[in-house]
């Protein structure tokens, strides 16, 4: 009886100890120009719009494993990501529920995005940079 009511508590530990906490669920950095909050399967907003030199901090507040890449190379379809000439892929690797990724954007143009884990879901993201003033 103790042992099957400690197994049916573990999960909810482990909710609690990586999904509702974190820094997901902190404030986000004081200079991101933009915050992406990751949901289910869903980035939000989808498109954000900042300038050469700014962040953007993405925050996964899901209670599910994310990730944020615009590299080709890892898409199954490789028309799921695209970045500008002369800019280099990023990609965060695994975001754990509760955990942010940020990345500072240099050269203009349009960044689209994915989540490797849901791209079949077509969990995907832009990110439009303007030209510095
Ligand atoms: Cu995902």
């Amino acid at each position: 009886m103790r042992v099957s009511f400690l197994l049916l508590l573990a999960p909810l530990a482990a909710i609690g100890g990586c999904g509702i906490t974190g820094p997901a669920h902190d404030a986000p950095r004081a200079d991101a120009a933009a915050v992406v909050d990751m949901g289910f399967s869903s980035f939000e907003p989808e498109v954000v719009h900042i300038r050469a030199g700014q962040t953007v901090e993405w925050r996964n507040t899901a209670l599910i494993t994310h990730n944020v890449s615009d590299d080709k190379a890892k898409a199954v379809n490789a028309a799921d990501a695209s970045i500008p000439e002369g800019a280099t892929p990023f990609d965060s690797g695994d975001l754990k529920a509760g955990n942010v990724y940020s990345h500072t954007f240099t050269v203009p143009g349009t960044y689209k995005y994915f989540c490797r884990h849901h791209e079949d879901a077509a969990m995907f993201g832009t990110v439009i940079v303007d030209p510095a003033p």
